[in-house]
Order: C-alpha cells, then structure tokens, then sequence
C-alpha cells in the first residue's frame, strides 16, 4: 500500500528521534528531520513521483540512502531501519516524547541514567524526586513532568485500598519472619486508610546489624518485578502487579517518629512541624529534638504530646481540623469494626447473590452480628432477576419462619427497592408497607441534571415507607463519578423525615464520601455502614466502611447500626407518622 508523504515524514521523524535517543551522529539525525521537514511540505505524492520513475535524489537534501528508505516505505510501507530500531530500544520509550518538555535529548538522559523507560517509571521517578538532580533537570523540570502526566488521563494506577490490603498483608508477613525484624507496619495513605492508594510505605523496625539484610530480603521478595532503588536502610521496588512498595527500616527508639512521618498525610506533617518549630522544637523521621537532644519519638503518642496534642488517629490526618481538635481537646472518639452490631443491606441468592438466607445469616452471626437485613433488588432490575411483590412476600415469610430458627441474630424483612426517575419506588405501598425497612436506591438515570437528581432522591425519600438512602452517590471508585445532586439538601431532608444515608462498604463504592459522612453528622443524620453482602464472604468488607466513616470523623453514635435491635427497632419504624 503507497503511502502518503506525511507517513514517510512521521517514520523520518521517529527515526530521527530514536536516533536521538541512542546517541547517534547528529548530522544524520539532522538528514532526517530536514527530510521529513521536506516531504510533508512537498506538493507532490512521493508516490506518484516514483510512478513516473523520477530519480528521488534530485529532491532537495535526500541522497542515495534517503531516496532508497523513501522508496521501500512507499512500495512495503515499513522501514527495515525503523524495524531494527524498535529492536534496540524499549519498545514504550517513544511515548516519553509525547510528554511535553520531554524532547529527545532528555528521554536520552533519562533512559540513560535512571532506566526509564516508560511514563510509568518516569512518574516514578518524578515523584521520587530522582530526576531534578540530574543535569540539566532541576526541581521545576521535574514538576512540570509530574504536572504534565498528571494532567493525562489515567498515567499511574492508584489501587483500590481492598487490593492494596491483600499486598500489603502479605508483605507484612513476609517481613515479620525475617530474622532481626521487630515491627512491621504498612504507613502512608494506606494506614490512612483512602479510598485508593499510590504506592505502600512498609516500615520496618530492627537493630542497626539487622537492617540490610532486611532491606536485601525485601528485594529478593517473590512477587518483585522490578527493584527502584536499595540502600543500607531502605529500598523501593515494583511488585509484578504494578505496585510500587517503598521500605524503610529504623531503630526501634524513632518508631514514632518514622511512623508519623511516613503516615502522612504530607499537609498534616507539615503543620505539625510548623507547630513544632513554634515551640523551638525540631521534628523529623528520627524525632522529635530540643537543639540536639531528642525529647520523643519512640511512640507517635510521644510525637504528639511533645507538641501539645492528643494523639490523633491515622484516619484523620489529613489537615482539616484534627490538629485544632486535638489541642482543645475535641476529637471524635472514632468509631470502630467492633461496634457494628447489624448490617442493613445484603443479598441472597433470589437476586443477584450467591448463597442462600440461612447461609447469611450464620455468616451474619459468625462475624458479630446481631440483625442483617435482607435487601434484595426490586422488579425494575429484571437483569438481577429483582423481586416483585409475589416473589418478595413469599421471602417475608421464609424470613419469619427462619426467625423463629435463629438464635442470636434477627433477619429484617426489607428491599433495595430502586428509585425510579420520577422519584417513584419500584413496588407499590401495599408491599412496602409489611416490611421491617425500606432501603432505596438509584441504578439508573444516572447523569440527570443535578436538580433534577436531587429532587428525585428527595421525593424518594418523602415516601412514607423511605428508610435508608443506598450508596447515596453512585460512585464506583476508578470507574463512575458520583451522579451530581445536591447532598446537603439530601441529608437535610434525611433529617427532617427521619431518614438514613448508607456508607456502602463495598471496597468499588465505599459510598458516602469521607465529607459527605462529615456532614452528615453536622447535620445530625445517622450512617448505616452496611456491607451490601452478596455473599458470605463480604461482611468482611465491613472493615473498609469503617475506615470510610473514620475518615469522615463518625462515632459510634453517629452509626444507626451500632444500635442494638431493640434500639433500631423505633428508629426504622415507617416514617408515615412525621
Ligand atoms: P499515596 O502513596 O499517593 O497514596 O499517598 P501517601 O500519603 O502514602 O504519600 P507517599 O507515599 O508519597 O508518602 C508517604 C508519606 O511520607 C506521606 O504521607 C508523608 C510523608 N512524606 C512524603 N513526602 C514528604 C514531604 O515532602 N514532606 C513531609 N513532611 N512528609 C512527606
Ligand atoms: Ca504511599
Ligand atoms: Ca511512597
């Protein structure tokens, strides 16, 4: 197939700038450049001019060796010379030109002296802080990179905290066994519990003697692709699955210290230290120091108090409030796994979940739980096989007999009925009527204009059977932004008729947001942090929603399923009496 001069032009221009990248005589670079430069601006089809057998070398700067490369990529439509230089270099370092500010010479430098070889390394390296030491870099060359990836779609992958968890785990593990090792603890965004997780800061404690060969186990971990760099005390590395995994070993007397440090967040960090020189006071990964002499750092508590504060939980450094709270004494007492005495939201095998209600629920006893209610999906979900008001009266009363079965945990009668576009339930008030609850939710219709969502959620909600607002915003983490709709007037309105909002502890969802839970409870609207189970194994996703409440500062009171049956009871009564 001939091709056009502007392909010709652009295989000139790769060659030129891998060329570039190898380091190859500039004047044949430049042949190249000035050739491509030349064809694309030439009137005339190369293609057609060898037709005519026109003899190529009489177009302006092209020899023997250019006219031949012209001629075989217009009758094969490859290069042999592009080919081969495909073979030499890796294969993604052509993309690190698209980077704007990256040209040739820097990919050179970069590739040369970091091993970057793709915009994943490269954000690495960026990130890292290792590319503004190389020549002709600097700090701002290296934020403009960071900057300029970021700015594309989607450069690195953050992991979601339930996958983090399972390499964290297990590297946790790992280390523990190693002989010397006396702590091990996952810091970073990840104690922090976020939502997503860029990398997993490991610290490890051992005596000075122990630590390399700590840190020389670490790179020879299984699962390690690829190591970023080892030192005497701390090293980075890649796992086969993408995850970078960042380890520091200290001594057991700066384990405060160093866990306050790399727990970050980095604003809370510098806050603190701004606090700490306020007092004449220095404070870094190795302690906290009076000139010289170190006061604390052995504990993070230490760490605190040598400034003057309580000790604040990981869940909520992130610079937005916690520090005043905790110099006047008003931090929450978070709320924690093992107050959870129900779950409001599971399915069975009648829709779309895998085990049966009895299985359930021995799984619900199993994992602490006094009451889970059975929210199957409604009619309108006919992909799920959504329950109509036959098929949802026939469950009521296999729940009423297994009831009397059950000891130790009460199944509620309830539904996730969806919540239609016009603000209408899926199943008529004859049927809502008998349940012990109504969770409602969106599954559709997601992109309505922001007043009109609201207002569908809020007529929703002004149903008299209305108990429980589902995943509130319809996010999935990584794969669906949050519909847009108002939820300050949602919680308002939650209040007003004595409704409730979910924090949906599916690991995708983790539904409300860490704010929206904030506000929630400024408003005074309680949270039911409900596990959407659709099997036996997902109540252990509870532990997630937890950390989301942390982060939006919930107690235990401030969570409706922390109430025991007998107290819930009252509060998910029908609201038709407001
Ligand atoms: P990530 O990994 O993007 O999910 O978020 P983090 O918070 O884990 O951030 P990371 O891995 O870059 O750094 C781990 C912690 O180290 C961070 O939370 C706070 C601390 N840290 C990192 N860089 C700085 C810094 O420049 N100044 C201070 N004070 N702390 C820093
Ligand atoms: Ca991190
Ligand atoms: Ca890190």
């Amino acid at each position: 197939m001939p091709k056009h001069n502007a392909d010709i032009a652009a295989i000139f221009e790769e060659i030129a700038d891998l060329l570039e990248i190898q380091g190859a005589n500039p004047f044949r670079i430049r042949a190249y450049r000035n050739a491509a430069r030349m064809l694309s601006e030439l009137p005339q089809e190369v293609s057609q001019l060898l037709q005519q057998s026109m003899d190529l070398t009489e177009l302006p700067g092209i020899g023997t060796d250019l006219a031949a490369k012209i001629k075989e990529i217009a009758e094969s439509g490859h290069c042999s010379l592009l080919d081969r230089l495909h073979t030499e270099l890796p294969p993604a370092i052509a993309e690190l030109l698209k980077i704007p500010g990256l040209g040739p010479k820097r990919v050179k430098a970069l590739y040369h002296d970091l091993d970057v070889q793709t915009v994943e390394q490269l954000y690495r390296a960026a990130r890292d802080g290792r590319i503004r030491v190389l020549p002709g870099f600097g700090e701002k060359t290296e934020n403009n990179i960071l900057q300029a990836i970021e700015a594309h779609a989607d450069p690195v992958r953050r992991f979601k905290l339930v996958v983090a968890a399972q390499y964290a785990e297990a590297l946790e593990k790992f280390l523990a066994a190693i002989p010397g090792v006396t702590h091990v603890i996952t810091a970073g965004s990840y104690r922090r519990m976020r939502e997503t997780v860029g990398d997993l800061d490991i610290l490890v404690t051992a005596a000075a003697a122990d630590a390399n060969q700590a840190v020389r186990q670490f790179t020879n971990y299984d699962e390690v692709a690829d190591v970023l760099s080892a030192g005497i005390t701390r090293a980075s590395v890649v796992l086969n699955c993408g995850l970078q995994v960042d380890l520091r070993v200290v001594k057991a007397e700066c384990y405060g210290a160093a866990l306050h440090y790399f727990t970050g967040s980095k604003a809370h960090n510098i806050a603190i230290r701004h606090m700490a020189q306020q007092q004449g006071l220095k404070i870094n990964e190795y302690g906290v120091f009076r000139d010289k002499t170190s006061i604390a750092g052995g504990t993070e508590a230490s760490v605190y108090a040598a400034v003057g504060l309580a000790y604040i939980p990981p869940e909520l450094r992130e610079n937005c409030g916690e520090i005043a709270a905790a110099k006047t004494g008003r931090l929450p007492t978070l709320i924690e796994r093992s107050d959870l005495r129900g779950d409001l939201h599971a399915h069975t095998q009648a829709t779309d979940g895998h085990n049966s209600l009895r299985e359930m629920a021995l799984a619900g006893l199993s994992q602490g739980l006094e009451y889970l209610a059975i929210t199957e999906h409604s009619r309108k979900l006919s992909f799920v096989h959504g329950l109509d008001t036959v098929r949802l009266l026939q469950q009521c009363d296999e729940i009423d007999q297994l009831n009397t079965e059950l000891k130790g945990i009460t199944l509620l009668k309830s539904i996730e009925v969806d919540i239609l576009e016009d603000g209408n339930l899926d199943l008529p008030d004859s049927v809502l009527e008998r349940l012990d609850m109504v969770v409602g939710a969106v599954h559709s219709g997601f992109n309505l204009s922001r007043a009109k969502q609201t207002e569908r959620i809020l007529r929703a909600m002004q149903h008299p059977h209305f108990t429980l607002l589902a995943h509130p915003t319809g996010r999935l983490i990584q794969r669906r932004e949050p519909y847009d709709v108002d939820m300050l007037r949602i919680i308002r309105e939650a209040r007003k008729r004595g409704c409730f909002l979910e924090l949906n502890a599916y690991p995708e969802r983790l539904d409300l947001l860490d704010t929206q839970c904030r506000m929630a409870k400024e408003e005074g609207v309680l949270i039911s942090i409900n596990s959407d189970a659709h099997s036996i194994y997902d109540f252990a996703n509870l532990r997630f929603g937890v950390g989301q409440a942390r982060r939006g500062w919930l107690e235990k009171n401030d969570v409706l399923n922390t109430r025991s049956i007998q107290e819930l009871r009252p509060l998910i009564q029908h609201t038709m009496s407001l």
